[in-house]
């Protein structure tokens, strides 16, 4: 599904959904322009952030895979949008292997992993904090690892480069780039965490010249001034906005407990609230 939407859509939307009720929100999302064109979602990024997030647990790998594949499989069985999940490093090579099965068993069309090493932390803190990233060999080994225990063809096995995130900059991350397809990675993603767009496009402009077709990925939760069109102009297959939901709730939760408190009743926080009707009509055969 997912490649079949790639060789027809020069880029793609994906939107971040952390339980299955975000998950139909985004199914049922779309919006119709001045010119009559109506545009939809392609597509779910399943976060490690905001996955961690709704568990009160920080994001670094504490949230344990399965419960990351019981909810990806929550809401597959409610979409039938394709899936991308941030799988964080994958772990160990021994046990990614295990986890690709596991990934296509719920059918998952692809799965991002990371090449960072030690304690894991959010891309987002950027050097602020210690970010190491794993030895070339090693992270290519994984995803050809991977990539060999597939039974199906189907799941796709993106590699994710945090050479800019933890300041190893371009030249590490095209070195990289080039290794990890070598390895038999079906795409890459390149992340920033800088405000505007230009290191990405940067590395959009070399990858290129070597590898016209393959997809790629960014994440623009930092940059988010530049528009999809943009990013898809400069070479991007897949443009995810990664926390943007999770984000959106809690907002308008604070306000509103904020609310009934400052009030003493509800009346005031209706209009900030979908009604019950909207929450019945919104979950498949309640009727
Ligand atoms: C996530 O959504 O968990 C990501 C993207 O990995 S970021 O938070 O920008 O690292
Ligand atoms: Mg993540």
């Amino acid at each position: 599904m997912l490649k079949k939407l790639l060789k027809e859509k020069k880029s793609l939307t994906f939107i971040e959904a952390h339980n299955p009720l975000s998950a139909l929100i985004i199914k049922n999302t779309n919006y119709t322009d001045d010119n009559g064109c109506t545009h939809k979602f392609d597509g779910i990024w399943s976060s490690s952030l905001t996955d961690s997030a709704v568990k009160g647990i920080p994001d670094n790998e504490t949230l344990d895979i399965n419960s990351r594949l019981q909810n990806i499989h929550e809401i597959k069985s409610l979409t039938k949008m394709p899936v991308i999940m941030d799988a964080d490093t994958g772990g160990r090579v021994e046990h990614f292997v295990h986890y690709v099965r596991k990934m296509e068993q719920v059918g998952i069309d692809a799965v991002i992993i990371e090449d960072k090493t030690g304690n894991k932390r959010n891309s987002l803190f950027g050097t602020n904090v210690k970010q190491e990233l794993a030895d070339i060999t090693e992270f290519s080994n994984k995803i050809a690892k991977g990539k060999a225990a597939q039974q199906k063809s189907r799941l796709m096995i993106f590699a994710r480069l945090e050479s800019l995130i933890a300041g190893y900059g371009m030249e590490d991350a095209l070195e990289r780039a080039n290794a990890y397809v070598k390895a038999g990675a079906n795409g890459i993603m390149i992340h920033s965490c800088q405000n505007t767009p230009d290191e990405v496009i940067d590395f959009s402009q070399s990858f290129r010249k070597k590898y016209p077709k393959l997809p790629l990925i960014c994440v623009p939760t930092t940059y988010s001034a530049t528009y999809h069109n943009d990013l898809s102009k400069a070479g991007f297959n897949i443009i995810i906005y990664a926390n943007h939901m999770l984000r959106a709730a809690y907002k308008a939760m604070e306000h509103v407990s904020h609310e009934i408190l400052k009030y003493g009743r509800s009346a005031e926080v209706e209009k900030d609230c979908i009604s019950i009707k909207k929450v019945i009509n919104l979950i498949p055969y309640t009727s």
